[in-house]
Protein backbone atom coordinates (compact mmCIF):
# COMPACT_ATOMS: atom_id res chain seq x y z
CA UNK A 1 0.00 0.00 0.00
CA UNK A 2 1.25 3.23 -0.97
CA UNK A 3 2.02 5.82 2.47
CA UNK A 4 -0.80 7.81 4.02
CA UNK A 5 -1.34 11.21 3.09
CA UNK A 6 -2.66 13.14 5.88
CA UNK A 7 -4.76 16.36 5.43
CA UNK A 8 -5.57 18.66 7.97
CA UNK A 9 -8.94 20.99 8.01
CA UNK A 10 -10.74 22.45 10.65
CA UNK A 11 -15.01 22.05 11.06
CA UNK A 12 -17.39 24.57 10.08
CA UNK A 13 -16.89 26.56 6.80
CA UNK A 14 -13.26 25.66 5.76
CA UNK A 15 -14.34 21.79 5.95
CA UNK A 16 -17.70 22.48 4.14
CA UNK A 17 -16.08 25.05 1.47
CA UNK A 18 -13.01 22.63 1.04
CA UNK A 19 -15.11 19.58 0.23
CA UNK A 20 -16.12 20.06 -3.09
CA UNK A 21 -13.06 20.66 -3.83
CA UNK A 22 -11.30 17.57 -2.54
CA UNK A 23 -14.44 15.93 -4.11
CA UNK A 24 -13.17 17.40 -7.61
CA UNK A 25 -9.54 15.33 -6.75
CA UNK A 26 -11.34 12.31 -5.94
CA UNK A 27 -11.06 12.32 -2.20
CA UNK A 28 -14.72 12.14 -0.16
CA UNK A 29 -14.70 11.49 3.96
CA UNK A 30 -16.46 8.15 5.29
CA UNK A 31 -17.73 10.13 8.35
CA UNK A 32 -19.16 13.76 9.09
CA UNK A 33 -17.04 16.16 11.26
CA UNK A 34 -20.28 17.49 12.13
CA UNK A 35 -21.41 14.20 13.97
CA UNK A 36 -18.75 12.24 14.44
CA UNK A 37 -16.50 12.79 17.51
CA UNK A 38 -13.41 11.05 15.11
CA UNK A 39 -10.46 13.40 15.13
CA UNK A 40 -9.22 10.79 12.01
CA UNK A 41 -11.45 10.32 9.34
CA UNK A 42 -11.12 7.68 6.81
CA UNK A 43 -11.87 8.53 3.52
CA UNK A 44 -12.76 6.15 0.04
CA UNK A 45 -8.69 5.75 -0.57
CA UNK A 46 -6.89 3.33 2.08
CA UNK A 47 -4.03 5.87 2.13
CA UNK A 48 -6.11 9.00 1.92
CA UNK A 49 -6.84 10.37 6.14
CA UNK A 50 -8.34 13.59 7.35
CA UNK A 51 -7.34 15.30 10.67
CA UNK A 52 -9.74 17.17 12.17
CA UNK A 53 -8.23 19.73 14.25
CA UNK A 54 -8.95 23.99 15.18
CA UNK A 55 -8.47 26.57 12.42
CA UNK A 56 -5.46 28.05 14.11
CA UNK A 57 -3.45 24.40 14.93
CA UNK A 58 -3.66 23.85 10.77
CA UNK A 59 -0.32 25.98 9.73
CA UNK A 60 1.24 23.52 13.05
CA UNK A 61 0.25 19.92 12.45
CA UNK A 62 1.47 20.79 8.84
CA UNK A 63 4.83 22.42 9.43
CA UNK A 64 5.73 19.45 11.45
CA UNK A 65 4.81 17.03 9.28
CA UNK A 66 1.41 15.57 11.49
CA UNK A 67 -0.13 16.30 8.12
CA UNK A 68 1.26 16.62 4.43
CA UNK A 69 -1.17 19.31 3.64
CA UNK A 70 -3.90 21.58 5.01
CA UNK A 71 -6.08 24.04 4.42
CA UNK A 72 -5.94 27.27 6.46
CA UNK A 73 -7.32 30.55 6.42
CA UNK A 74 -4.52 33.45 5.15
CA UNK A 75 -5.52 35.19 8.66
CA UNK A 76 -4.03 32.25 11.07
CA UNK A 77 -1.34 31.88 8.35
CA UNK A 78 0.17 35.77 8.52
CA UNK A 79 -0.39 35.24 12.32
CA UNK A 80 1.78 32.28 12.47
CA UNK A 81 4.26 32.49 10.10
CA UNK A 82 5.41 30.36 7.25
CA UNK A 83 8.23 28.46 8.68
CA UNK A 84 8.14 24.45 7.01
CA UNK A 85 5.37 25.97 4.89
CA UNK A 86 4.60 25.97 0.96
CA UNK A 87 1.43 28.09 0.18
CA UNK A 88 0.68 26.99 -3.18
CA UNK A 89 -2.58 27.62 -3.83
CA UNK A 90 -5.50 29.96 -3.04
CA UNK A 91 -8.60 28.16 -2.53
CA UNK A 92 -10.95 31.30 -2.80
CA UNK A 93 -13.01 29.81 -0.48
CA UNK A 94 -14.13 31.24 3.56
CA UNK A 95 -13.52 35.09 2.21
CA UNK A 96 -13.80 37.83 4.83
CA UNK A 97 -11.52 40.60 5.60
CA UNK A 98 -9.05 41.36 8.49
CA UNK A 99 -9.52 44.68 10.58
CA UNK A 100 -9.29 47.50 12.81
CA UNK A 101 -12.97 48.20 14.61
CA UNK A 102 -13.90 50.16 17.45
CA UNK A 103 -16.55 52.79 17.74
CA UNK A 104 -17.69 54.91 15.20
CA UNK A 105 -17.17 58.06 16.74
CA UNK A 106 -13.35 56.86 18.04
CA UNK A 107 -11.06 59.66 19.06
CA UNK A 108 -7.50 58.62 19.68
CA UNK A 109 -6.47 58.78 22.94
CA UNK A 110 -3.81 60.73 24.43
CA UNK A 111 -1.55 57.75 25.86
CA UNK A 112 -0.97 54.63 23.82
CA UNK A 113 -3.46 52.95 21.81
CA UNK A 114 -5.18 49.46 23.40
CA UNK A 115 -5.76 47.19 20.90
CA UNK A 116 -7.42 43.89 21.44
CA UNK A 117 -7.02 41.11 19.72
CA UNK A 118 -6.28 37.70 19.04
CA UNK A 119 -3.98 37.93 16.45
CA UNK A 120 -1.57 39.80 18.22
CA UNK A 121 1.27 39.12 15.47
CA UNK A 122 -0.24 40.51 12.99
CA UNK A 123 -1.39 43.80 14.95
CA UNK A 124 1.96 44.25 16.26
CA UNK A 125 3.27 44.48 13.03
CA UNK A 126 0.45 46.76 11.53
CA UNK A 127 0.92 49.31 14.01
CA UNK A 128 4.98 48.82 13.95
CA UNK A 129 5.00 49.54 10.06
CA UNK A 130 2.95 52.79 10.92
CA UNK A 131 5.41 54.21 13.74
CA UNK A 132 2.52 53.54 16.44
CA UNK A 133 2.92 52.61 19.74
CA UNK A 134 0.59 50.39 20.87
CA UNK A 135 -0.66 48.25 23.80
CA UNK A 136 -2.00 44.77 22.16
CA UNK A 137 -4.15 42.89 24.64
CA UNK A 138 -4.82 39.10 23.92
CA UNK A 139 -7.84 37.68 23.57
CA UNK A 140 -9.67 34.47 22.57
CA UNK A 141 -12.80 35.43 21.58
CA UNK A 142 -15.30 38.23 21.39
CA UNK A 143 -13.03 40.75 20.45
CA UNK A 144 -16.27 43.10 19.96
CA UNK A 145 -16.93 43.21 23.72
CA UNK A 146 -13.28 44.54 24.62
CA UNK A 147 -14.22 48.38 23.38
CA UNK A 148 -17.54 48.15 25.17
CA UNK A 149 -16.22 47.51 28.30
CA UNK A 150 -13.29 49.81 28.24
CA UNK A 151 -11.04 47.11 27.77
CA UNK A 152 -9.29 48.62 24.80
CA UNK A 153 -9.87 51.28 22.43
CA UNK A 154 -9.72 49.36 18.95
CA UNK A 155 -10.44 45.46 18.26
CA UNK A 156 -8.26 43.78 15.41
CA UNK A 157 -10.96 40.86 13.96
CA UNK A 158 -12.22 39.57 11.10
CA UNK A 159 -15.38 40.82 9.26
CA UNK A 160 -17.70 39.27 6.89
CA UNK A 161 -21.08 41.10 6.45
CA UNK A 162 -19.98 43.36 9.53
CA UNK A 163 -23.38 42.73 11.30
CA UNK A 164 -21.20 40.90 14.57
CA UNK A 165 -19.75 44.66 14.61
CA UNK A 166 -23.11 46.69 14.07
CA UNK A 167 -24.85 44.44 17.02
CA UNK A 168 -22.05 45.60 19.40
CA UNK A 169 -22.23 49.33 18.38
CA UNK A 170 -18.59 49.09 16.35
CA UNK A 171 -17.79 50.21 12.86
CA UNK A 172 -14.84 48.84 10.80
CA UNK A 173 -12.44 51.60 10.68
CA UNK A 174 -9.23 50.14 8.79
CA UNK A 175 -8.54 48.02 6.29
CA UNK A 176 -5.84 45.51 6.94
CA UNK A 177 -5.93 42.55 4.28
CA UNK A 178 -8.49 40.79 2.27
CA UNK A 179 -8.30 37.02 3.57
CA UNK A 180 -9.50 33.53 1.86
CA UNK A 181 -8.23 30.19 2.84
CA UNK A 182 -5.14 28.67 1.44
CA UNK A 183 -3.79 25.09 0.69
CA UNK A 184 -0.63 24.50 2.96
CA UNK A 185 1.38 21.99 2.32
CA UNK A 186 4.25 20.68 4.66
CA UNK A 187 8.28 21.51 2.92
CA UNK A 188 9.80 17.63 3.78
CA UNK A 189 6.46 16.20 2.50
CA UNK A 190 5.88 18.13 -1.39
CA UNK A 191 9.73 16.36 -1.97
CA UNK A 192 9.18 12.70 -0.60
CA UNK A 193 5.30 12.82 -1.63
CA UNK A 194 5.97 14.99 -4.69
CA UNK A 195 3.47 13.28 -7.55
CA UNK A 196 0.73 12.38 -5.34
CA UNK A 197 0.70 16.25 -3.74
CA UNK A 198 1.61 17.75 -7.27
CA UNK A 199 -1.71 15.81 -8.99
CA UNK A 200 -4.43 16.82 -5.57
CA UNK A 201 -2.87 20.75 -6.08
CA UNK A 202 -3.48 20.44 -9.63
CA UNK A 203 -6.84 19.03 -9.23
CA UNK A 204 -7.93 21.37 -7.03
CA UNK A 205 -6.35 24.22 -8.87
CA UNK A 206 -8.53 23.31 -11.32
CA UNK A 207 -11.92 23.01 -9.66
CA UNK A 208 -11.23 26.54 -8.13
CA UNK A 209 -10.41 28.18 -11.61
CA UNK A 210 -13.70 26.33 -12.34
CA UNK A 211 -15.73 27.95 -9.54
CA UNK A 212 -14.42 31.37 -10.19
O1 LIG B 1 -13.89 28.71 15.83
P1 LIG B 1 -12.49 28.42 16.30
O2 LIG B 1 -12.11 29.21 17.49
O3 LIG B 1 -12.16 26.97 16.35
O4 LIG B 1 -11.51 28.94 15.17
P2 LIG B 1 -11.81 30.00 14.06
O5 LIG B 1 -12.82 31.00 14.47
O6 LIG B 1 -10.48 30.51 13.59
O7 LIG B 1 -12.40 29.03 12.95
P3 LIG B 1 -13.60 29.29 11.95
O8 LIG B 1 -13.94 27.95 11.39
O9 LIG B 1 -14.66 30.10 12.61
O10 LIG B 1 -12.93 30.17 10.83
C1 LIG B 1 -11.99 29.61 9.95
C2 LIG B 1 -11.55 30.69 8.97
O11 LIG B 1 -12.68 31.16 8.23
C3 LIG B 1 -10.94 31.92 9.59
O12 LIG B 1 -9.58 31.73 9.90
C4 LIG B 1 -11.15 32.95 8.49
O13 LIG B 1 -10.06 32.89 7.57
C5 LIG B 1 -12.42 32.47 7.76
N1 LIG B 1 -13.64 33.28 7.98
C6 LIG B 1 -14.46 33.71 6.99
C7 LIG B 1 -14.15 33.70 9.15
C8 LIG B 1 -15.31 34.43 8.85
N2 LIG B 1 -15.48 34.41 7.51
C9 LIG B 1 -16.07 35.02 9.93
N3 LIG B 1 -17.08 35.67 9.68
N4 LIG B 1 -13.74 33.53 10.42
C10 LIG B 1 -14.45 34.06 11.42
N5 LIG B 1 -15.59 34.81 11.24
C11 LIG B 1 -16.23 35.36 12.48
C12 LIG B 1 -15.45 36.57 13.03
O14 LIG B 1 -14.48 36.16 13.95
C13 LIG B 1 -16.54 37.41 13.71
O15 LIG B 1 -16.82 36.97 15.00
O16 LIG B 1 -17.52 35.85 12.22
C14 LIG B 1 -17.73 37.13 12.85
C15 LIG B 1 -17.83 38.24 11.84
O17 LIG B 1 -18.76 37.92 10.87
P4 LIG B 1 -19.78 39.05 10.34
O18 LIG B 1 -20.45 38.42 9.16
O19 LIG B 1 -20.73 39.34 11.46
O20 LIG B 1 -18.97 40.27 9.95
MG1 LIG C 1 -14.93 30.58 14.92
Amino acid sequence: MAETLTIALSKGRIFKETLPLLAAAGIEPLDDPETSRKLILDTNHDDVKFVIIRATDVPTYVQYGAADIGVAGKDVLMEHGGDGLYEPLDLGIARCRLMVAGRPDAVEPRGRLHVATKFVNVTRRYYAERGRQVEVIKLYGSMELAPLVGLADRIVDIVDTGNTLRANGLAPLEHIADISARLVVNRAAMKMKHARLQSLIDCMAAAVAATA
